[in-house]
Protein backbone atom coordinates (compact mmCIF):
# COMPACT_ATOMS: atom_id res chain seq x y z
CA UNK A 1 0.00 0.00 0.00
CA UNK A 2 0.92 3.60 -0.67
CA UNK A 3 2.56 5.40 2.24
CA UNK A 4 1.14 8.88 2.94
CA UNK A 5 3.39 11.27 4.72
CA UNK A 6 1.32 14.15 6.63
CA UNK A 7 2.76 16.95 8.76
CA UNK A 8 0.45 17.29 11.66
CA UNK A 9 0.09 20.22 14.41
CA UNK A 10 -1.63 19.94 17.94
CA UNK A 11 -0.14 16.60 19.16
CA UNK A 12 1.35 16.45 22.31
CA UNK A 13 1.53 12.83 23.42
CA UNK A 14 0.71 9.49 23.29
CA UNK A 15 -2.65 10.16 23.51
CA UNK A 16 -2.54 12.05 20.76
CA UNK A 17 -1.38 9.52 18.91
CA UNK A 18 -3.11 7.09 19.34
CA UNK A 19 -6.44 9.50 18.78
CA UNK A 20 -4.54 9.99 15.00
CA UNK A 21 -4.12 6.30 14.71
CA UNK A 22 -7.65 5.36 15.30
CA UNK A 23 -9.10 8.42 13.12
CA UNK A 24 -7.38 6.59 10.60
CA UNK A 25 -7.96 3.02 11.01
CA UNK A 26 -11.54 3.59 11.83
CA UNK A 27 -11.36 4.29 7.23
CA UNK A 28 -8.96 2.20 6.71
CA UNK A 29 -8.52 -0.88 9.35
CA UNK A 30 -5.83 -2.11 7.88
CA UNK A 31 -3.61 1.04 7.92
CA UNK A 32 -0.56 1.02 9.64
CA UNK A 33 0.24 4.49 11.25
CA UNK A 34 3.36 5.68 12.25
CA UNK A 35 3.73 9.04 14.11
CA UNK A 36 6.76 10.98 14.76
CA UNK A 37 5.58 13.22 17.52
CA UNK A 38 9.14 15.47 18.15
CA UNK A 39 8.42 16.15 14.24
CA UNK A 40 4.89 16.26 13.58
CA UNK A 41 4.86 13.88 10.98
CA UNK A 42 2.15 10.93 10.34
CA UNK A 43 3.30 7.94 8.35
CA UNK A 44 0.26 5.91 7.01
CA UNK A 45 0.57 3.00 5.17
CA UNK A 46 -3.34 2.80 3.80
CA UNK A 47 -5.70 2.60 1.19
CA UNK A 48 -7.00 5.68 1.56
CA UNK A 49 -6.36 8.42 -0.83
CA UNK A 50 -4.77 11.55 0.68
CA UNK A 51 -8.22 13.69 1.66
CA UNK A 52 -9.64 11.04 3.10
CA UNK A 53 -6.69 10.43 5.72
CA UNK A 54 -6.49 14.28 5.76
CA UNK A 55 -10.43 14.69 6.79
CA UNK A 56 -9.82 11.76 9.59
CA UNK A 57 -7.09 13.14 11.16
CA UNK A 58 -8.98 17.03 10.95
CA UNK A 59 -12.19 15.03 12.15
CA UNK A 60 -10.13 13.77 15.43
CA UNK A 61 -9.44 18.13 16.42
CA UNK A 62 -5.72 18.04 14.94
CA UNK A 63 -4.55 20.21 11.82
CA UNK A 64 -2.68 18.67 8.76
CA UNK A 65 -0.85 21.19 6.89
CA UNK A 66 -0.25 21.42 3.77
CA UNK A 67 2.90 19.82 2.30
CA UNK A 68 5.23 21.06 -0.43
CA UNK A 69 5.51 17.58 -1.73
CA UNK A 70 2.15 17.06 -3.29
CU1 LIG B 1 -2.07 14.20 23.58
Amino acid sequence: MPVLEMKVTGMTCGHCVQSVTKAIQARDPHARVQVDLAEGLVSAETALDRLSAVQAIEAAGYKVLPCARD
